[in-house]
């Protein structure tokens, strides 16, 4: 009996330990073929440090080459910091996409989400905020994307800067571009991204941090000005793909297998 009650006072416990960091069911898992996205339940407050993520491409079982992507935001001339998205209403789940609910002081933030497989070992994660601005003057409004990739499920990365708005992440024969029209970029090894997103301070990316080599996240800044009723969307995406030189071995082996061929026709 005592055992049964102590059982039942950890359950306890543990679930309000849960519901005061992240608002149970706001989570979820997306799937199109055998790319799989899995988004851990929304915050419950905005200096949290954002949930956790998994991207695989090769089924539920696969390498998952994600930690997190989130969002954060700063109301330019009301925020003395920025703010992860926190306290969901809700999401609406459909198989390979989500809809994430959001509603603060003065605006209301749309969080939509869909994975789409692209070929056998490929894969891409699409992650949009639309933005509202509810109050009845004109806003201005920093928003932030932020990954943080572990290609291959390692920390030991290689990242460069493909153009100003492809960062490319590779790790053991994986390749992940992050992609996404923002105004600013932002590299580094973590924590000293997010760090920017978490500490009570303001600050704006640089388009700085990469090549690098280690503990790869990134982040994309764009700076939008909403009319009273108008919304803007911002999208990024993370997509594994061929890796260059995976792609010239099997190059190589189809055109050895072709030469042996040749060779064998010709005895
Ligand atoms: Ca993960
Ligand atoms: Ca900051
Ligand atoms: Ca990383």
């Amino acid at each position: 009996m005592s055992t049964l009650n102590s059982t039942v006072t950890v359950v306890l416990a543990l679930a309000t330990i849960t519901s005061a960091f992240a608002q149970a069911g706001t989570g979820f898992t997306i799937t199109h073929g055998d790319v799989v996205f899995a988004q851990g339940d929304s915050p419950t407050s905005p200096t949290s440090q954002g949930p956790n993520s998994d991207f695989r491409v090769t089924g539920p079982g696969g390498t998952d080459h994600l930690i997190q992507s989130w969002w954060w935001f700063r109301v330019n001339g009301v925020d003395q910091r920025e703010n992860s998205l926190y306290n969901s209403s809700g999401t609406i789940i459909k198989e390979d996409t989500a809809l994430t609910a959001f509603s603060f002081a003065s605006i209301d933030v749309n969080l939509y989400t869909a994975v789409h497989d692209t070929g056998i070992g490929t894969g891409t994660l699409t992650s949009a905020v639309e933005v509202l601005n509810t109050t009845a003057a004109p806003l201005s409004v920093e928003v932030f994307n932020y990954a943080d990739l572990d290609v291959n499920g390692t920390s030991e990365n290689t990242a460069t800067l493909i153009d100003k708005y492809t960062m490319e992440i590779s790790a053991g024969g994986w390749t992940a571009n992050y992609f996404g029209f923002h105004s600013n970029w932002q590299a580094g090894t973590y924590p000293d991204v997010r760090n920017m997103l978490t500490n009570t301070s303001v600050d704006n990316f640089n388009s700085s941090g990469l090549p690098l080599n280690g503990n790869f996240t990134g982040g994309r800044q764009s700076s939008i000005e909403l009319e009273p009723a108008n919304n803007w969307f911002e999208t990024s995406q993370i997509s594994v793909v061929p890796e260059p030189s995976t792609a010239l071995a099997v190059g190589f082996l189809s055109l050895s297998l072709i030469a042996h061929r040749a060779r064998f026709r010709n005895r």
